[in-house]
């Protein structure tokens, strides 16, 4: 290691994508082009009057001034197409370590921006790639954009660029939240903490505050003769797999998996991967996502992460990859419960082991199919003695308002059979048999593309219908649907034994109660239709 000398020294910052450059599109986090015009008109980036002064070229940007007598001027090489870094795989790798050994001569360092949630592999692949490195390599990214109002990504990038600017460090290293990682050893520990990565095994490299200190004693010696030897022939069908508990020999069909995804459960947006999950969790695999961050949970805010709430995957929100597949086991093994309500328990906290978003957190999924908290609750105590299901929540609800509000047949169907009070008024003054009513008419007065789901489209339906047949509708008064324009439901038998299915149900016109006009749906704490 060594402090850099001369009057001006060159860096080439190799951009592939990550948070520290997405824009929003649709609600979630896509990565974004033109990261130099951003730092261009960042002071803390681009001194444009020295630039001028000096006669710089237009791709060249310039850092105000770190110490009297030294300039750094970079320059950002913007890949393409840009990456969220769940899809970067090795080959993107082996095309980083080559363009590095390509522009080696020119630059006096390099740092490479990268998304972090792949950013620990990016960095040990290098570190295995680059042979004999002489030069300071630094991956740094962010958790939020740069050009947000509160971002990590400025620190993160000027830290980056002044430690490969002012010190020779021979390694590939990783830059985030004032520490310099030997890249090889650190991992990502937090999907939203600034701090995201850690080295348990190793101390940093450098740690960056008022001054800088570098564990001089940490950094690899190199041997000044030997040249840049890029290694490109890399294995590509390696793998990663986590031993359990119990784990066979030769894996049986299983019924449930873990998969660990990447930060906020981002995983590579590839279509045959992805249509291969989709395949599975359609077969009837049931698939729950856990970040193989420690700290952080599972949500949609990337398209990567949206993506595998489309395959039909589970979020397991902040649930260890351990607590999941115990709960994947218990709910897997529970006799006598249809597919839907085994999803909706595994989206639920039964025991504490995770913390599901709040309603106002909630974005909007592609997995739309959730039950309220109340169900949950309720399918946590029904095993247990003492169990009582028709405990109300703050808003007066109970487990069965929840499960019609949403249109979960099998669950209402499963909460009429144990007796729960189908007239039970919410503080809103809002029965079970009302909200599943509602539910259906707010579907039904827009109508469905025809390639929806049919079981999608007809549960609020069957819901209702579940309500009527199983409670008799007794004790109401009651109007024809027609009159308020709700076409009659043709469907013809059911059972009070089963599951109601949408097919078998009994001539029971679909109904809506005479003497309440519909209200605005209030705020139930679960989630709406
Ligand atoms: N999904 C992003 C990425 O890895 C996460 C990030 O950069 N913070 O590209």
């Amino acid at each position: 290691m060594a402090r850099a000398v001369g009057p001006e020294r060159r860096l080439l910052a190799v951009y592939t994508g990550g948070t520290i450059g997405m824009r929003s599109e649709l609600g979630v986090l896509v990565p974004g082009t033109g990261l130099a015009a951003i730092l261009r008109t960042l002071p803390m980036f681009h001194d444009e009057e020295h630039a001028r002064a000096r006669g710089l070229s237009e791709d060249t940007l310039v850092l105000p001034p770190a110490s009297r007598n030294q300039r750094i001027l970079y320059t950002v090489l913007e890949c393409q197409p840009l990456f969220d870094s769940s899809d970067m795989t090795i080959a993107e790798w082996v095309c980083l370590a080559q363009t590095i050994k390509r522009h080696y001569e020119q630059y006096h360092g390099f740092v490479v921006i990268h998304g972090t949630d792949t950013m620990a592999f990016a960095a040990s692949m290098l570190s295995f790639m680059l042979e004999n490195l002489q030069k300071t390599v630094i991956l740094t990214g962010a958790q939020v954009p740069i050009h947000a109002l509160w971002s990590d990504g400025r620190e993160n990038l000027l830290g980056a660029l002044l430690m490969a600017g002012q010190y020779v460090i021979p390694e590939v290293c990783l830059f985030f939240q004032n520490q310099l990682f030997r890249g090889n050893r650190a991992t990502k520990v937090d999907a939203r903490r600034f701090a995201a990565f850690c080295s348990p095994n190793l101390l940093p490299l450098a740690t960056v505050g008022a001054d800088i200190t570098i564990n001089r004693e940490l950094v690899r010696k190199v041997d000044g003769k030997a040249g840049l030897v890029v290694h490109s022939s890399m294995e590509q069908d390696v793998g990663l797999l986590r031993l359990y508990p119990g784990i066979p020999a030769a894996l049986p069909p299983l019924k449930g998996v873990v998969m660990e995804t990447f930060g906020s459960g981002n995983g590579p947006t590839k279509p045959d991967l992805l249509q291969e999950l989709r395949v599975a969790t359609e077969r009837g695999l049931v698939i729950v996502n856990c970040t193989h961050c420690l700290q952080g949970a599972v949500t949609t805010d990337y398209a990567a992460g949206m993506a595998m709430a489309g395959a039909g995957v589970i979020s397991g929100f902040d649930m260890t990859s351990e607590a999941a597949l115990a709960k994947l086991s218990y709910v897997l093994g529970q006799p006598g419960l249809s597919l839907d309500v085994r999803k909706e328990l595994l989206t639920k906290d039964l025991r504490g082991e995770m913390t599901p978003p709040s309603v106002e957190e909630r974005r909007p999924s592609l997995q739309g199919n959730t039950l309220g908290g109340g169900v949950s609750w309720l399918l946590s105590l029904s095993g247990s003695q003492g169990s009582d299901l028709g405990l109300v929540d703050f808003n007066g609800q109970t487990p069965l308002h929840a499960a019609a509000r949403g249109g979960h047949t099998e669950a209402v169907t499963m909460l009429l059979q144990r007796g729960v009070d189908v007239n039970t008024r919410d503080t809103d003054g809002f029965s079970p048999l009302l909200l599943a009513v509602r539910g259906r008419t707010r579907l039904t007065a827009r109508p469905q593309p025809v390639s929806q789901p049919r079981s999608a489209a007809r549960l609020p339906e069957a819901a209702c219908l579940a309500l009527l047949c199983l409670s008799g509708a007794s004790g109401c008064h009651w109007v024809a649907a027609g009159s308020r324009g709700l076409p009659v439901h043709p469907g013809a038998g059911g059972s009070r034994d089963g599951a109601v299915q949408p097919e078998s149900l009994p001539p029971t016109p679909c109904l809506v109660p005479g003497d309440l006009a519909l209200p605005p749906v209030p705020s139930l704490g679960c989630p709406r239709p």
